[in-house]
């Protein structure tokens, strides 16, 4: 039987192949944690990489816990199960919050305190069934625009990204509607990092069929009934610059709407310090962008 520091020679990382040959608790190029390297390696089997980006406050560590744990009680038709028990930190934090009727802490910064999953999720339709291994990082929204503004202060956004074959990009619903260019051209500057980082030059690139999918999702439309309607008709109406950036760049592009909250309040303490709240969970299109990133693979 090997030594845990003999059998991480062999270990390459599950982001960016580096060889892992220490004890380091992260990939020394890419900062992704060796326990999930090691969770992919040991698991065997081909592995999808699925970013989520997005503004700080846009919404993603909520979607993220919330995808896990419906993943996780799903039906025979969708199901994810955690592959290691760290996958399951990010959906406990989060489930557990919503059950005290608090949202989680804005994510930190720090690269080495992100959470990560790691979900073994299978889909049968029309096509058969279909396994992948679902694996993505809980990065800070304020990282994700560091490194778009100054990359390499936070390799591993540019490392998960290049290695994404599924990207969501969440949007605040209520901040595109009611808040006009920032939110647009904030997603616009992620969806050209995202061509960028995938070297998506001309068109020939886009007839030849490579990228990543990309899912557009405007979060909290609890709160924004206009983007459930019709997502893709309230990001032309809304986000135009994202709409037609994502139209013209991306074959396999996509606009979605999800709400983990059936509706929100606002509490005052006694010094009127004023935070949101859930009053209820009622989750509404969490599944779907991951569905149609897992079926769009072909
Ligand atoms: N109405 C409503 N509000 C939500 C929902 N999800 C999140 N929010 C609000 O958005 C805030 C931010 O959500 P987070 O998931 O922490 O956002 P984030 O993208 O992880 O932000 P960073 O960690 O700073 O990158 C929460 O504190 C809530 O106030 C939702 O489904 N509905
Ligand atoms: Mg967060
Ligand atoms: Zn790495």
């Amino acid at each position: 039987m090997p030594s845990t520091s003999s059998a991480l020679e062999h270990y390459v990382c599950a982001c960016c192949s580096s060889i892992l040959d220490d004890n380091a608790g992260f990939c020394h190029k890419c900062q992704t944690p060796v326990s999930l390297s090691q969770s992919v390696a040991i698991q065997g089997g081909g592995h999808t990489f699925i970013s989520v980006l997005g503004a700080s406050n846009a919404g993603k560590t909520v979607y993220l816990g919330l995808l896990l744990d419906i993943l996780s009680s799903g039906t025979e038709e969708f199901r994810g199960t955690a592959a290691s028990s760290f996958s399951v930190d990010l959906q406990e934090y989060v489930v557990t919050e919503l059950e005290k009727r608090s949202f989680p802490e804005k994510t930190p910064s720090e690269a080495d305190s992100w959470q990560w999953l790691h979900s073994k999720v299978s889909m049968t339709d029309k096509k058969g069934t279909r396994t992948a291994d679902l694996v993505s990082p809980d990065f800070a929204g304020e990282a994700i625009a560091m490194e778009m503004s100054r990359p390499g202060l936070y390799p591993a956004v540019a490392h998960v990204v290049r290695r994404s074959s599924g990207i969501l990009i969440l949007c605040d619903s209520v901040r595109v509607r009611d808040q006009g260019a920032g939110e647009d051209l904030f997603a616009v500057k992620l969806a050209t990092y995202i061509a960028e980082n995938h070297e998506m030059y001309g068109d020939s690139f886009k007839r030849q069929g490579k990228g990543p999918s990309v899912a557009v999702v405007f979060t909290k439309c609890d709160a924004c009934p206009e983007a459930m309607d019709d997502p893709a008709a309230f990001a032309a109406n809304n986000a135009p610059r994202l709409h037609d950036f994502c139209q013209q760049t991306f074959r396999r592009i996509e606009f979605f709407a999800a709400g983990i909250a059936g509706c929100t309040g606002v509490l005052a303490d006694c010094r009127g310090w004023q935070t949101r709240v859930p009053l209820h969970i009622q989750p509404h299109g969490v599944l779907e962008p991951l569905r149609w990133i897992l079926a769009s693979r072909g």
